[in-house]
């Protein structure tokens, strides 16, 4: 390749894609608007790099920019780029040009590391060689050097702004609800059109019917359309009593609530496995085998303690509203709960949570983070906090017997903390530090 590649973000991505190009004896130009000594550190000598701030004429006088997906297509330099007709791509797109291996590819608001790792969990059972990157934090260029049957990809809206050709064997969009408004100033039909992308080149759509976003705006003769659902689609639910059970073609073939399972968010994003599933020929005896241990991931709807008839629950990974309203829906019925929620709303309509909660006098409000008086004007009596500490402190001698304390914030994290990730693992570690000095206190 002969062309002058200016690669813009060294994080993960940014970082991924350097080394691919070293690999390959190609020595691009790297920039990033970071500037310090480990950044520094990380680039070899012999690598041109513009640090501290994005430099327009670097950006103009490339002929291919690899942008990172933290960096938008709109940034005011890249619309500037794209005028001059300058290649704009991605790491996924990069991949994409390199791969030959076929890809199942999940994207959505909610659940995509969950079924992402559904996919990889039971086709590993089922005797396929596969790997899983992109969004969940292992970036696509490094799947590369594996030789696999399967590349499983978590996709995300940012990393959909600058695919081209990316060939898909399955793709499936789970969901979409309000996320990410502070990059899609447009509203949620700019977000949605970026998520849709994902359908273009594959071979089989799988998407929510319920969910008339995730609907494709064309179909077309030669792609396959799989449809899963709460209430419409193939696969679907049937609820009876207290019972959910998995209806295909309306017949009622498993129950759900003999799995460790949790919510009816859970039970949807199975569905969408078993489509994969279905594709693939794995029996679906060894779906229900695998699905009925399947146990929900860290930081979503994680039991973290239970004391004195208390349980606490980390859900850090709940960014946006319809994540929290899933975990309350799973929870509500239930209990008192102590809701934990802040952060950053990336422009985000936190009203929409207002008429929930209206609704639950069982849900108390401890509100966190640059979005807590936003919060507060959704419901006046939410305990106000600085830090999550400062909320544990407040709440740990009201809370009783058979109450819940939830973290599910609603918010990106990126206000306090590095990522959702530090953020559940800072309230399980407060959590255990708190009881553990009770504890103390309560023996001398
Ligand atoms: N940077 C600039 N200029 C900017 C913005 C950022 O130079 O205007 C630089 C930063 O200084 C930093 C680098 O870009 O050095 C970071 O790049 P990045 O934000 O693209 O982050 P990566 O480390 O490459 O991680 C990205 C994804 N990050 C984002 O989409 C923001 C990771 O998703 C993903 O796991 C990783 O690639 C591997 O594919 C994270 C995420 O928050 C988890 N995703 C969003 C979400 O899930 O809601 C979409």
């Amino acid at each position: 390749m002969n062309k002058k590649i200016l690669i813009i973000g060294l994080g993960i991505t940014g970082l991924s894609c350097l080394n691919f190009f070293l690999k390959k004896k190609i020595i691009p130009f790297v920039m990033d608007k970071r500037k310090d000594r480990k950044l520094i550190k990380k680039i070899p000598l012999y690598v041109p790099y513009y640090l501290g701030s994005l430099n327009k004429n670097w950006i103009l006088s490339s002929q291919l920019i690899i942008l990172s997906p933290g960096i938008s297509i709109f940034n005011h330099f890249i619309l500037e780029a794209q005028k001059k007709n300058i290649e704009i791509i991605g790491d996924i797109e990069l991949f994409a040009r390199y791969n030959t291996t076929p890809l199942i590819a999940v994207t959505g608001t909610n659940g995509k590391s969950t079924v992402t790792n559904m996919i990889a969990h039971i086709m590993k059972k089922n005797n396929f060689r596969v790997s899983v990157g992109g969004n969940n934090g292992y970036p696509v260029m490094n799947l590369l050097s594996f030789k696999r049957d399967f590349y499983i990809l978590e996709i995300s809206s940012f990393q959909l702004e600058t695919i081209k050709k990316l060939n898909i064997y399955i793709a499936i969009i789970l969901n979409i609800s309000q996320d990410h408004m502070d990059r899609y100033p447009l509203g949620i039909e700019q977000y949605r059109d970026f998520k849709l992308r994902i359908y273009k080149n594959a071979n089989i759509c799988i998407y929510n019917a319920d969910d008339i976003l995730c609907h494709p705006k064309k179909f077309y003769n030669g792609k396959k359309y799989i449809t899963f659902g709460k209430i419409l689609g193939k696969y679907n639910l049937s609820f009876d009593k207290e019972q959910v059970y998995l209806k295909i073609n309306n017949k009622k073939i498993f129950n759900f609530n003999k799995t460790k399972l949790v919510g009816i968010h859970n039970y949807l994003n199975s569905l969408a496995v078993l489509a994969v599933i279905d594709i693939l020929k794995i029996s679906k005896k060894n779906f229900f085998k695998e699905i009925n241990n399947y146990k929900n991931m860290d930081h979503t709807l994680q039991i973290i303690h239970k004391e004195n008839g208390v349980i606490w629950i980390n859900d850090s990974k709940s960014t946006n509203v319809n994540s929290t309203k899933a975990a309350l829906e799973y929870l509500h019925k239930k209990k008192r709960i102590w809701l934990f929620l802040g952060g950053y709303d990336k422009h985000c309509n936190l009203y929409l949570l207002q008429k929930y909660l209206q609704k639950k006098d069982n849900i108390k409000i401890i509100c966190f983070g640059k979005s807590s008086k936003k919060i507060l004007s959704i419901d006046s009596r939410a305990i106000i906090v600085k830090t999550i500490y400062e909320g544990i402190k407040k709440i740990i001698k009201l809370i009783k017997f058979g109450d819940i304390v939830l973290l599910s914030p609603a918010c990106s994290s990126i206000d306090q903390f590095k990522n959702f990730k530090h953020r559940g693992n800072e309230f399980i570690k407060l959590v255990k530090k708190i009881h553990k000095c009770n504890n103390f206190i309560k023996k001398l």
